[in-house]
């Protein structure tokens, strides 16, 4: 029995920045107050989780990574009410709390009640802080996570599936439907086929899209792309050299109602700006640009009415939403199998990062 005791177990840390993660043995600290402590089962690699190893995304070091899990619930702090003991659970990395503003407000999900850049650690090994990936760090066979952070799903839903609505499926699923808003016969272009765009092409299907443009340089990503739904799949690579890639492809296959950019890459976000119709265009932020980063366009695009908007998480109030979306998993209506393409234990979490670095995996979940 664990419950009321520290628990030492198995957890994969970055110790530095563009070095591979080390298998250690950790502590784990007794939940208090609205503290869970949470076996973690299955997760998934996320390339979140590569901006952190490659630098891009600034965090405190050493870290646990992590964030897209489905896990049991081991036991809970003294203010804990909604969890107990044996439930079936996702960690969200976006809380919701229901008091904040933006979770009174209709129109976004970013609740304000947790930041968890201040949140302290859980986690210790050899007498060191480890810090958990925003918030969560599900990388470790257990982890310590505030009630806000978690949801209850059905637990009849396959965990190994579940944990991408976690974060890849939901986000770019949502992007589609809550942020683009893609309506029945719109034409859509999705820029950047992992785990994100793949799942954004399928929003936008079980939208109605009429046309759904997948474009990548990696040709590789074409197959899963048709299984997602994409009625056309583009190169960037096939523009002439002396030629705009925004300009080619509304050349060649007209403008978008709505446009998502899945990537994270500059370029690709002015893209996704160019490709939109004037009057109504909706161009989606979806990938997480490096730190500092800035973006620069013509201001036309904006006079002549076309939106620029992006979300976090796909848009999804977490609690309210991520048991909804792992019931249409469970159901079929969302299909998550194209997105798994590796699976591995723990022990092997580096040979997932080599995959999708390199562009040769969508999903590998990771057993814990
Ligand atoms: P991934 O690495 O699986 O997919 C990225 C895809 O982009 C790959 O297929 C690449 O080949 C392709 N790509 C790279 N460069 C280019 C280029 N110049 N032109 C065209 N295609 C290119 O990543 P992912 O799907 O796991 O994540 C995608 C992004 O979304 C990443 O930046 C991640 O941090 C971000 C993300 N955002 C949220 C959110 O809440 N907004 C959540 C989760 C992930
Ligand atoms: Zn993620």
């Amino acid at each position: 029995d664990t419950v009321g005791k520290v628990i030492r177990c198995r957890a994969a840390i970055l110790w530095e920045l563009k070095s591979k993660m080390k298998i250690e043995e950790i502590e784990v600290a007794v939940p208090v107050k609205d503290q869970i402590r949470v076996k973690i089962i299955y997760n998934a690699l996320c390339h979140s989780d590569l901006h952190v190893i490659d630098g891009s995304l600034k965090t405190r070091l050493p870290i646990i990574l992590g964030h897209e899990a489905t896990g049991i619930v081991e036991s809970v702090g003294d203010e804990v009410k909604a969890f107990k003991t044996g439930d079936v659970v996702i960690p969200l990395y976006q809380p919701q709390c229901r008091k904040c503003a933006a979770c009174q407000h209709g129109d976004t999900n970013l609740c304000t009640s947790l930041s968890f850049s201040n949140e302290g650690s859980h986690f210790t090994c050899r007498g060191k802080q480890v810090f958990p990936f925003m918030g969560l760090g599900t990388f470790s066979e257990y982890a310590v996570i505030r009630e806000h952070m978690l949801v209850k799903i059905d637990p009849r839903a396959p965990l190994d599936k579940a944990c991408l609505a976690g974060c890849g499926l939901a986000t770019g699923y949502g992007a589609a439907v809550n942020t683009a808003q893609i309506r029945r016969g719109e034409r859509v272009a999705v820029i950047g086929l992992g785990g994100v765009g793949l799942s954004a092409i399928q929003g936008a299907k079980n939208a109605g899209a009429s046309a759904i443009y997948a474009i990548d340089i990696n040709s590789e990503k074409f197959d899963s792309a048709r299984k997602m739904g994409a009625t056309h799949c583009v190169n960037p690579r096939d523009v002439p050299k002396d030629g705009k890639f925004g300009s080619w492809f509304i050349k060649n296959f007209g403008a978008v109602d709505k446009s998502l950019e899945c990537i994270g890459n500059v370029q690709c976000m002015k893209d996704a700006v160019e490709i939109v119709e004037r009057g109504w265009g909706r161009a989606v932020m979806v990938g997480i640009a490096p730190d500092g980063a800035t973006l620069s366009f013509n201001p036309g695009h904006l006079t002549i009415g076309k939106t620029i908007t992006g979300s976090i998480f796909g848009g999804w109030k977490s609690i309210d939403d991520i048991p909804m979306l792992v019931e249409e998993m469970r159901k079929g209506k969302i299909e998550v199998d194209p997105l798994i393409t590796h699976r591995f234990d723990l022990e092997k979490v580096d040979e997932a990062v080599e995959l999708l670095k390199n562009g040769k995996s969508i999903r590998s979940v990771i057993s814990l």
